[in-house]
């Protein structure tokens, strides 16, 4: 199997987590999201959305990290990393669903406001709005657009928060059942919801994680995992995860205090 992927991207993460648990090698091709290769004319024939991750599997061109990971789960049932029961696999869904929908959108709102927006600031503007402005999808160019120049003064910032913190929440109601999102070991719920949470921690966030004993237990163990080292740590280089934190730390006063007045405290 090859990949097309990139270190930090919360999809590629997802997938490479799913491969990991599954004890899955692959030829790894890192595009490199930050200087626009996802625009290349040759990946942009792998993947038309102009986005990572691609899976490459005897010759079949896979796109979309969930369908993907179903892919995966059905081409390799072992260790099965879904439960069998109706109800089970529909909780699965409900997460899968709820993350690509509403979490993954508010993702690069996030990240854009804070990590990487200092060095896209210093880029100049001609090149740093072409980047911006091959984004495909119009509603998700402007929202681009709109954090990287006002950072978390932008409402769009404001507003992803919220999507993220209602989905800790529903992630500490459902740890409270069950020791995983979908039982007793972890799947593909887990695999999908690890990247996002990871991002607020790589955004220095912490602390709405660890406003959450359930959530902060259930990340703690997913890091003992060998399979999080496998498909997370060595994917991270240490100098964008210093860059992220020092964009999110500088301005954790503001994101507080955003968080504050939405939860009305
Ligand atoms: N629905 C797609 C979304 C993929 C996606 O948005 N990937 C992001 C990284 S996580 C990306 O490549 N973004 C390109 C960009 O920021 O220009 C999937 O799940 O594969």
């Amino acid at each position: 199997m090859e990949l097309y992927h990139f270190g930090f991207s919360t999809c590629s993460q997802k997938v490479r987590l799913v491969l990991a648990e599954k004890g899955l090698d692959f030829e790894s091709h890192e595009v490199n999201l930050i200087s626009g290769e996802q625009h290349d004319p040759k990946y942009v024939k792998l993947n038309p959305h102009h986005v990572v991750p691609t899976l490459v599997d005897q010759g079949q061109v896979l796109i979309e990290s969930t369908l993907i990971i179903r892919y995966l789960d059905d081409a390799h049932p072992e260790p099965p990393l879904r439960p069998v029961d109706a109800l089970g696999r529909y909780r699965v869904e409900r997460w899968l669903k709820r993350i690509d929908d509403e979490v993954h959108k508010a993702a690069p709102l996030l990240t854009f406001a804070l990590g990487p927006r200092q060095a896209l600031l210093a880029q100049p503007e001609e090149v740093r709005n072409a980047n911006i402005d091959a984004i495909p999808d119009p509603v998700a160019r402007e929202e681009r657009h709109s954090v990287v120049t006002h950072g978390i003064a932008a409402p769009e910032f404001a507003r992803a928060l919220g999507v993220f913190l209602d989905a800790l929440d529903a992630m500490e109601t459902d740890l409270a059942d069950r020791p995983w999102l979908s039982g007793d070991a972890p799947g593909l719920a887990d695999a999908t919801a690890l990247p996002y949470v990871l991002r607020l921690e790589h955004l220095a966030m912490d602390p709405l994680i660890s406003a959450r004993p359930r959530l902060s237990d259930w990340l703690e163990r997913w890091k003992k995992r060998a399979t999080y080292t496998k498909a997370v740590d060595n994917w991270a280089p240490a100098a964008a995860i210093k860059l992220m934190r020092s964009g999110g730390a500088s301005e954790w006063p503001g994101i507080e205090r955003i968080a504050r007045d939405r939860s009305g405290s």
